[in-house]
């Protein structure tokens, strides 16, 4: 009968990773149409307990039963009345899960053309019948041996992928939360902060404007006096949704530059272009109307906002057109408050 074949016999770390290692016992496989052959081959084995025999007596049912056995060496009768052993072992070559096995050709024919022709087709051996018994088992011994090790090797590849594939996983997962707010889900300062680098640069390379807005809420200070600090992060976390959704290019980056002050980047924009981008965004969280019966501006929650950009050159560098947005957001202030200045 079938033995079962797989069994864990210990494991190795791999770069963190457990893989486990199995045993393979010996199992051939022969076909052959006559009886007598089957017989004699498994007189032969039977005195070594760890070698399994399975004999398969109709050709045509070879690549189904080597499917379930998964033997590690099919022995192979050329002359067939049925099946030609060298058609057979064409489709065993072809098949996914037996083309890997060896095969050694097992035929009354003698001649060297044959033998060719048999590795030709992909045999690894060929054996003239009856083989010597200690020369069977050699041959038999040998090929086992180096599929076994090659399925260990597969198994241990497939593993280490895995392992690289889940890693590689993490490691985005990881790189995209250190990007990001955790109160707010949008970027944060040092995510935004590389941006704004690459994008100046960028921008001097393809001589075109670069705009950025500072948004500053009004009187949060006195939000959270009067609501309290957890309601306080709540309305961060209402304003930084508003700006999420304002967002109209796939380009435009929002973040959260610090406490309750946001920034947005936006590319290929002129600062009056960035003003009326700023403007729609003040305009969304005046119409959120979030209460704020303490802010000294209006009863519901409002936002100053400070634009700066231009065409960058290369003396330009986020400080100073972060300075000069901030300056921007000051005079909103001065001037009163839940206004855009450019
Ligand atoms: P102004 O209109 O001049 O901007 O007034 P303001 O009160 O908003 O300005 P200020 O910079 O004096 O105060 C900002 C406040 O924002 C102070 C701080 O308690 C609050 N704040 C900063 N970060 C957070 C936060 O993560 N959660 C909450 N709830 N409050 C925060
Ligand atoms: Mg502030
Ligand atoms: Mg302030
Ligand atoms: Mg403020």
């Amino acid at each position: 009968g079938t033995l079962l074949l797989l069994q864990v016999v210990g494991s190795i770390l791999m770069d963190g990773y457990k893989i486990e290692l199995y045993c393979v016992d010996i199992m051939i496989m022969l076909v052959d149409d006559q009886a007598i052959v089957g017989k004699l081959v498994q007189n032969m084995l039977a005195e070594h307990t760890d070698i399994s025999f399975h004999y398969c007596h109709n050709p045509a049912l070879a690549i189904e039963e080597a499917e379930n056995i998964k033997p590690t060496v099919i022995l192979l009768d050329l002359i067939m009345p049925k099946l030609n052993g060298l058609e057979l072992l064409k489709q065993i070559r072809k098949n996914p899960t037996t083309q890997d096995i060896p095969v050694i050709m097992l035929s009354t024919e003698d001649d060297p053309a044959t033998k060719v022709k048999a590795f030709e087709w992909g045999a690894n051996d060929y054996l003239v019948k009856l083989p010597d018994k200690i020369e069977l088992i050699a041959r038999l011994r040998y090929h086992s041996k180096s599929h076994i090790h090659k399925l260990q090797r597969d198994r241990m590849f497939e593993a280490l992928q895995k392992a690289q594939a889940e890693l590689e996983k993490q490691n985005i997962e990881l790189l995209r939360l250190s990007q990001l707010d955790g109160m707010t889900e949008i970027a944060n300062r040092r995510y935004f902060d590389e941006c704004i680098l690459i994008e100046m640069k960028r921008a001097v390379r393809n001589q075109q404007a670069l705009s950025v807005v500072m948004i500053d809420i009004d009187h949060f200070k006195l939000y959270n006096d009067t609501y309290g600090h957890l309601q306080g992060d709540d309305c961060l976390r209402k304003i930084a949704h508003i700006l999420k959704g304002q967002k109209r290019r796939p380009a435009d980056f929002v973040a959260r530059y610090g406490g309750e002050e946001f920034v947005l980047l936006l590319p290929e924009t002129e600062p009056a272009g960035g003003a009326i981008i700023a403007e729609k965004i003040r305009t969304a969280i005046a119409a959120e109307q979030i209460p704020h019966l303490g802010s000294l501006t209006a009863s519901h929650v409002t936002a100053s906002l400070g634009v700066a950009g231009g065409l960058p050159n290369n003396a330009d560098t986020p400080e100073k057109w972060l300075h000069e947005a901030d300056a921007m957001l000051y005079k909103a202030k001065a001037q009163g408050r839940n206004q855009v200045q450019y």
